[in-house]
């Protein structure tokens, strides 16, 4: 009830940009924009922006020491009560700037932090933001004690004893509570690790995408999952898995999770690795883009730099799905589009568009993939082994008594129809109804 009565009264907030050359303008006003409504899922209503050109940051406050004093004039002229850099400030800045301009001074990161703290609902989303708080808060523990020291009134610059012992001791909790955290979210990883290996004669789909792509409407479109949906960013931080049948009969569970953002910090991505554990163990990545945003292309990039080096997913196959095709005129945007990524299917999630397209795709997917799977058989069922060698490739045989063991790669779509011999770490945990 707190939570909504502070959401309500929303502070203000002037927006900062800083990039290097005109070229680079366009992409860092678009990032403004995008930092604005981040902002304003973080409950801050941005009554103003400056953004400046400049070649290098500057060390003492990113920005020119002019454009600081502008700043500050607009914090006063608007009353506003923060001011959100859309570029990772150091420690240092942060202080010195917020000396100067006489309110909260944020990055990118911390914003994007607190909406993952405001939306996190499960033990599992919430120790991960969690972790990704502590990692964030310890290398800059001395910012946080001078401000404390500046509020209590003691100290300052210059008084750094008691702190220094202050700061190793947060240091050491933080320390002892980053392990803790760390452990347990290996333990739901392996849990989750084990759950997706008995999935083997089920195709395992991920939908990934920039964050508001449309991905758990897409998800309660194709299955009942009923997941939340809406129009704000990160609306979803975990993953939540569900099925539905394709045209052959083959089940596919289908993951949605925690959509990307450009400049989404590093150490966020590495903290959700649990969450996004789904996404790893999928043999097909749903890519969904929604083509009615600025900059597409750019948002595509985005994800896909995700996937391939913070997640080190660069040999999963992806089918790339335009999606919101109801909310843009099919002109020459679109077309120029359909012509960079011809692979490309459309579809409107909201509208059901295209859907029928993108079940075909899928079960085209599962058509032409193969699959390693063990099968355990009667050694003198030779009629089962004939038609096992027919459709696919046996590696090797495991001969114990009167069973064997065949270790064979076959079409995926082919699986269900050994899935009684399958041995049980290929087999569906729960039964079939
Ligand atoms: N016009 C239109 N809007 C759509 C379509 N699909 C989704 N939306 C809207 O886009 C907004 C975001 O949808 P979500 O499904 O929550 O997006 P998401 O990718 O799960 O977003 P996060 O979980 O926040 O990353 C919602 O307001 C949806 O109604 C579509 O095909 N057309
Ligand atoms: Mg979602």
């Amino acid at each position: 009830m707190h939570k909504t009565e502070t959401k309500t009264k929303r502070e203000r907030g002037i927006l900062v940009g800083c990039g290097p050359d005109v070229a680079d303008e366009a992409a860092g006003l678009r990032s403004l924009d995008e930092l604005e409504e981040l902002a304003r899922t973080a409950g801050v209503a941005a009554v103003d922006r400056v953004y400046q050109k400049r070649q290098s940051p500057d060390v003492t406050y990113f920005i020119g020491s002019g454009k600081v004093e502008e700043v500050a004039a607009r914090v006063r002229d608007h009353e506003a009560q923060c001011v959100l850099f859309d570029n990772e400030l150091t420690p240092r800045q942060v202080r010195n700037l917020e000396e100067k301009v006489g309110c909260k001074v944020l990055d990118r990161s911390e914003v994007i932090l607190d909406i993952f703290a405001s939306h996190a609902q499960t033990m599992e989303a919430k120790l991960q933001v969690e972790l990704a708080q502590l990692r964030y808060t310890r290398p800059r523990l001395k910012r946080m004690w001078t401000h404390l020291s500046r509020i209590t009134g003691q100290g300052g610059i210059g008084s750094r004893g008691p702190g220094e012992k202050q700061i190793e001791t947060d240091r050491r909790l933080i320390d002892r509570r980053l392990h803790q955290l760390e452990m347990e979210l290996e333990e739901i990883k392996t849990r989750k690790r084990r759950q997706v290996a008995t999935r083997g004669e089920d195709l395992t789909v991920a939908l990934v995408g920039y964050t508001n792509a449309g991905k758990s409407t897409l998800m309660n479109r194709l299955t009942d999952a009923g997941v939340y949906e809406a129009d704000k960013l990160f609306a979803t931080l975990d993953t939540k898995t569900s099925d539905f049948i394709l045209p052959s009969g083959k089940r596919v569970l289908l993951s949605d999770t925690v959509g990307f953002v450009e400049n989404l910090p590093h150490h966020l991505v590495a903290s959700f690795h649990a969450t996004l554990e789904e996404v790893r163990q999928a043999k097909l990545l749903v890519h969904l883009v929604d083509v009615s945003s600025p900059g597409v292309e750019q948002r595509i990039a985005t994800v896909r730099h995700v996937i391939d080096d913070e997640l080190g997913l660069r040999d999963h196959d992806e089918l790339l799905v335009f999606n919101k095709i109801d909310a843009v005129e099919d002109g020459v945007e679109l077309a120029l589009l359909r012509n960079r990524f011809p692979a490309a299917i459309s579809v409107s999630a909201r509208v059901g568009t295209g859907i029928d397209d993108l079940v075909a795709a899928v079960q085209d997917f599962d058509d032409r993939s193969r699959q390693v799977v063990v099968l355990d058989l009667d050694a003198g069922d030779g009629k089962t082994l004939a038609e096992v060698r027919r459709v696919g490739e046996i590696l090797d045989a495991d001969y114990q008594g009167s069973r064997v063991a065949v270790r064979v790669s076959m079409p995926a779509s082919a699986v269900g129809y050994f899935r009684r011999f399958l041995s049980p770490e290929f087999r569906r945990a729960e039964p079939e109804d």
